[in-house]
């Protein structure tokens, strides 16, 4: 009779620290995803800024052209492109995107439909180069959708 008692207390003191152990790991359980989805939330909805220069030159596209044909820079100063595209997604020709690039910098920058995109980088070296949109109309053979991009040392 005594021992079948301290049977039943042994049995209680374990099943009372696995009920508390059980509640320790589902905390943990719990606290793990909750920061799981804290992270994939933070991640889904954060978007680190673009970095922009101080520079910002500002062009628009449409199927007619760049609103610039020449634009000028100083060697040396990084500059941000901010292309903004008049066309919308209806157009059959590029999906109303346009494009800026220089391939001498590596520039490039696609501009959505009835959007902006910006593009960031430094002009290494003094001359004039063309810059173009390889969307549209014919791409880089089309005469309008390209310029001049001069830098000046
Ligand atoms: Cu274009």
């Amino acid at each position: 009779m005594r021992q079948n008692n301290q049977h039943k207390r042994n049995h209680a003191l374990t099943s009372h620290s696995n009920r508390r152990l059980n509640k320790f790991v589902f905390t943990g359980i719990v606290l793990t995803v909750l920061g799981l989805a804290g992270v994939l939330l933070f991640n889904a909805f954060y978007r680190a800024p673009l970095p922009v220069a101080g520079n910002v030159i500002d062009i628009s596209a449409d199927m007619g052209g760049f609103d610039k044909d020449v634009i000028r820079v100083k060697l040396g100063d990084p500059i941000t492109i901010r292309l903004r595209s008049l066309d919308n997604s209806h157009h059959t020709d590029g999906g109303g995107k346009h494009q800026w690039a220089v391939d001498e910098f590596k520039a490039n920058v696609v501009a959505p439909p009835e959007g902006t995109a910006m593009t960031t980088f430094t002009p290494t070296k003094p001359g004039t180069y063309v810059f173009y949109c390889d969307i549209c109309c014919g791409g880089r053979a089309n005469p309008t959708m390209n310029g001049k991009l001069i830098v000046e040392g």
